[in-house]
């Protein structure tokens, strides 16, 4: 019995990371939006929050709930190549090249904590692009 409840658990943990960039289609579950958008500043690279409560905050901590659907949006705002990664969760988003691009991840936190998230490309994580995401107990 508990080996089925972990191979299912571990099937819905690698459906979950293959659905990277699609919408879930759940009616249920809640799905918490995140936007935010990239800037560069001289030799500092880093994550704006766009609406809501971190609208304007640089690098903000994203505070979610563990097992809600979470979508991350990604906008690119300074025409340098980007992109978003959850080391913690096995999550790299597609790259952002140029002004305006979008991209999106969807993951479910399946585990809570402190984590982070960041951009590895061109350093970017060494001059600032990086954030907190705090996971909570539901
Ligand atoms: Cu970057």
């Amino acid at each position: 019995m508990k080996f089925k409840i972990a191979v299912v658990i571990v099937l819905s943990v690698i459906s979950t990371l293959t659905t990277v960039g699609a919408t879930p289609s759940s009616k249920d579950r809640p799905i918490t939006h995140i936007t935010l958008r990239t800037e560069s500043d001289g030799d500092h690279r880093h994550f704006v929050g766009v609406g809501g409560t971190i609208d304007g905050k640089v690098n903000p901590d994203l505070f979610v709930k563990a097992w809600d659907v979470v979508e991350i949006t990604l906008i690119n705002n300074d025409g340098l190549k980007h992109h978003i990664g959850l080391p913690d969760f096995f999550i790299t988003s597609h790259e952002v090249m140029e002004k305006g691009a979008k991209t999106v991840v969807t993951f479910v936190p399946f585990k809570s904590g402190g984590f982070t998230y960041n951009c590895i490309l061109d350093n970017h994580k060494e001059m600032g692009m990086k954030g907190g995401l705090i996971i909570r107990n539901r």
